[in-house]
């Protein structure tokens, strides 16, 4: 065997336990993908019915985010039993169900473990506020206040101080996020006791992982720190956050899970220190590439921004570390609405663009059948408290009403979380009762049953990519190098191993475009493996356009 093929065998051994590097994943937001009971709630045994459907997908793992006992004030983020499931979605029995099911199919589960923070109604937190002298005061940040003279000028994320102030003690707890999710004192090493049991709980209950929810925040700066340009600087990857990330590495260790941390404010250039050899997880959703558009007064993604922060994201981590890949979550806006034009051509595009890219990709539901935007036109539409803080701030300023609106819903997270689009039938097939959030009207044509109707629907593509994927090693290991960094809609990148290269050349506009392609290619020994259109031959000259996809296999090297 040569050097190369040698070291191909050892590194082929060492990721037999990285199951996850040529894993999928598919992300449910469990209120939104299916209603069993029909109480207009999506729920666990709703879950149960739509695994046949994921696995004709062909991911290998889904991420839920949070089914835990939750006042729902943050839709889950504000956990008040971190070992209950919440009554919308059903019982721990039923999770058992669902997580048993799932592994007789081989799909894998993947908790969100939400531990920056707990509910106000948490039992911890309810003792905590009782008191100065009480034993769970320390499980949170508390600090003398007054009503007028809060500890700092720091603004949350949900909008408005960090800090509540509490009348029965004369002080204001901190929360990054709504006034309702206080922030747990990672440097009480009760609370990290507490915390690392309960995720011992879950992993022992034989869960496959975690995706671990804002994790970046956990750590702050001293209550005096001046904030200079950015606003979020004292509570985002603070130093100090390592001795926590190392302690909680040493438990994900001892279990062959799968680890993504929500890791923003992490720079591209720390990424290989999170998720390298040696890193705090597998791999983390870096928030870089994902701009806010509505607050940056944009209506549309740009593909500049795009290509040029996934790629610095993909070179970073070329040999230590790993991607986690995505387009969208529910948090973000449809991608198809932010970079496309709702097409069912836009959609292909994009997703030949992110599951071929070097790391673990997630596909958020929908994502596959071509869910859009929501036309918002009134803000009791809406649910996110972010986008409605967004929108009465905007009012304060003197932003005429609909003006608000337009900016605030930009960038809402509703627009990802509408109910899925199962099919043509009342509520999109979701549930017989009026859901707690609008169904798109689009669903008569945008829907899962499309698949069985349409040879070449969205759903089909995704399939085929996923296929393609999973069965060539060059598009789970292979090098990725982008070609064409300057154009400003051409998408266009290489996949490379020793024995052979994968060429993805993707338009992301509907108008014509003429490109040139480096002459360092050897243009003789393509062979076109998939297309979103008409078939062409690989040429240095190529011209496409409306949001056509090609790749390209050469085995010729
Ligand atoms: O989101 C976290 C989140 O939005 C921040 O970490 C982010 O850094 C900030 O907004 C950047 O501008 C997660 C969940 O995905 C979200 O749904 C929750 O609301 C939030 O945590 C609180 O748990
Ligand atoms: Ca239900």
């Amino acid at each position: 065997m040569s050097n190369t093929a040698v070291e191909v065998k050892q590194k082929t051994n060492l990721e037999k336990n990285s199951w996850w590097k040529n894993a999928v994943g598919y992300q449910i937001y469990p209120r939104s993908f299916k209603d069993s009971n029909h109480d207009g709630i999506g729920d666990l045994n709703g879950i149960r019915q739509k695994l046949p459907y994921l696995k004709e997908l062909g991911v290998d793992f889904i991420w839920i985010n949070p089914i835990y006992a939750s006042p729902n004030v943050d839709n889950g983020y504000d956990i008040s039993d971190y070992q209950a499931i919440h009554e919308d979605f059903g019982t721990m029995e039923d999770f058992q169900t669902l997580l048993k099911e799932a592994h007789e199919l081989d799909l894998k589960i993947i908790m969100d473990l939400v531990i920056n923070h707990t509910s106000d109604q948490h039992p911890w937190f309810l003792e905590s506020k009782k008191s100065l002298d009480n034993p769970y005061r320390d499980y949170y940040h508390w600090v003398d206040a007054t009503k007028e003279q809060l500890p700092n000028n720091w603004q949350s994320f949900f909008g408005g101080s960090t800090w509540t102030y509490c009348e029965t003690t004369g002080q204001a707890y901190f929360h990054v996020f709504a006034k309702e999710q206080p922030d747990l004192n990672w440097k009480n090493p009760r609370v990290r006791h507490e915390i690392y049991q309960m995720i011992r709980w879950w992993l022992d209950l034989g869960i496959d992982g975690f995706r671990i929810d804002a994790i970046s925040h956990i750590q702050k700066e001293p209550w005096h720190f001046k904030i200079t340009d950015n606003q979020w600087a004292p509570f985002m990857n603070v130093a100090g956050i390592e001795l926590y990330l190392e302690e909680l590495k040493a438990i994900f260790n001892e279990y062959n899970i799968m680890t993504v941390g929500e890791a923003s404010g992490v720079p591209h250039q720390e990424a290989a220190e999170w998720t390298g050899e040696n890193g705090y997880f597998n791999m983390i959703f870096e928030l870089e590439h994902c701009e806010r558009i509505g607050e940056i007064g944009r209506q549309k993604g740009s593909i500049p921004h795009l290509k040029h922060s996934l790629n610095q994201w993909q070179t970073s981590l070329a040999h230590n570390g790993w991607n986690a890949l995505y387009l969208e979550n529910h948090d973000t806006p449809r991608s198809i609405s932010v970079y496309g034009d709702d097409s069912s051509e836009a959609a292909k595009a994009l997703a030949t663009v992110l599951l071929l890219l070097k790391g673990t990709p997630f596909i958020y539901q929908g994502q596959e059948v071509g869910m859009t935007n929501y036309p918002f036109t009134s803000i009791e539409e809406l649910n996110a408290a972010d986008t409605i803080h967004f929108y009465q701030s905007l009012l304060t300023q003197g932003t005429m009403s609909k003006d608000a609106l337009a900016i605030a819903v930009n960038w809402s997270r509703d627009h990802s979380r509408t109910p899925f689009q199962w099919e043509n039938s009342l509520h999109g097939g979701f549930s017989t009762t009026e859901p707690w959030l609008k169904v798109n009207d689009n669903y008569q044509t945008i829907n899962a049953a499309q698949k069985d109707v349409e040879n070449n629907s969205i759903f089909h593509h995704y399939q085929t990519l996923i296929r393609l994927r999973k069965q060539t090693n060059a598009l789970i290991y292979g090098e990725f190098h982008l070609l064409l960094p300057d154009h400003p809609t051409i998408f266009c990148y290489t996949r490379t191993t020793d024995s052979e290269s994968w060429l993805i050349l993707v338009q992301l506009d509907r108008k014509q475009t003429t490109v040139t392609l480096p002459n360092t290619l050897d243009y003789s020994n393509w062979e076109e493996i998939l297309t979103t259109s008409d078939t062409k031959p690989l040429e240095q000259q190529m011209i496409l356009s409306d949001y056509e996809a090609h790749v390209y296999r050469n085995t010729g090297i």
